[in-house]
C-alpha cells in the first residue's frame, strides 16, 4: 500500500514573492510631447481668382482709326513719325493720353492724331525714351498751350483740356526737324 497520502498542507508557504517592487525612479515620461505642429488645416481657401470675367468689354475704350482727317491735319502731319494717315478716335472721354517720345527712336508723338469732344483733358506723358521733349503749340492751332522746358524724365506729364471745337497743332521744339508732331480735332459732342 503506498500511502500516496501525501498531505495536504506542506505545500503553502512558498509564495510570497514580493520582492519585485522595484519602485521606479526612472518615470519622468517628459519629452515626447509633440503633439503639435500638425495645424496645416488652412491653405485650400482659393476660392478667389477666378474672376476673370472682363475683359470683353471693350465698347468704350476708344482709340479705333478713322481716315477722315481734316485736311489742315493731314497736311501738318505730313512728316510726323507715327502718323499713318488715320485719327484716333477718342470722342466722348473724360481723358486721353499721348505718348512723348514713342516710337522706334522715342521721337514721336503716339497717337499723333486724336480725335476728342470738348472738356477733355488730353495727358501728354512722357516715355523717356528719345531725350527731352516738351509740347508746344504751333500760331495756327486753335487754342495756345505750351508745356515749357524740354524734359527727358520718364513719367513727366503735361495737361491740356479743350473746351471748344478747332484744330489744335503742336510740336516738341527739340525735334520738330525730324518730324515730332502732333494734332487734335476738337469736334461737337
Ligand atoms: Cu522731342
Amino acid at each position: 500500500m503506498l500511502t500516496l497520502g501525501t498531505l495536504a498542507g506542506c505545500s503553502g508557504g512558498g509564495d510570497g514573492g514580493d520582492g519585485s517592487d522595484d519602485t521606479d525612479e526612472s518615470g519622468e515620461t517628459d519629452g515626447s510631447d509633440g503633439s503639435d505642429g500638425s495645424d496645416g488645416s488652412d491653405g485650400s481657401d482659393g476660392s478667389d481668382g477666378s474672376d476673370g470675367s472682363d475683359g470683353s468689354d471693350g465698347t468704350d475704350s476708344g482709340g479705333s482709326g478713322a481716315d477722315d482727317v481734316p485736311s489742315e491735319i493731314d497736311e501738318y502731319l505730313t512728316e510726323a513719325r507715327e502718323y499713318n494717315g488715320e485719327i484716333m478716335d477718342y470722342t466722348d472721354q473724360d481723358e486721353v493720353t499721348v505718348a512723348v517720345g514713342a516710337g522706334g527712336d522715342g521721337l514721336a508723338f503716339d497717337p499723333a492724331a486724336i480725335r476728342i469732344t470738348p472738356g477733355t483733358t488730353v495727358v501728354w506723358e512722357w516715355t523717356g525714351q528719345g531725350g527731352a521733349h516738351n509740347v508746344v503749340s504751333t500760331e495756327d492751332s486753335a487754342s495756345s498751350f505750351d508745356s515749357g522746358e524740354a524734359v527727358s524724365e520718364e513719367g513727366a506729364t503735361f495737361e491740356q483740356s479743350f473746351d471748344n471745337t478747332g484744330i489744335q497743332l503742336y510740336y516738341c521744339t527739340p525735334h520738330q526737324s525730324v518730324g515730332m508732331l502732333g494734332a487734335i480735332q476738337v469736334v461737337e459732342a
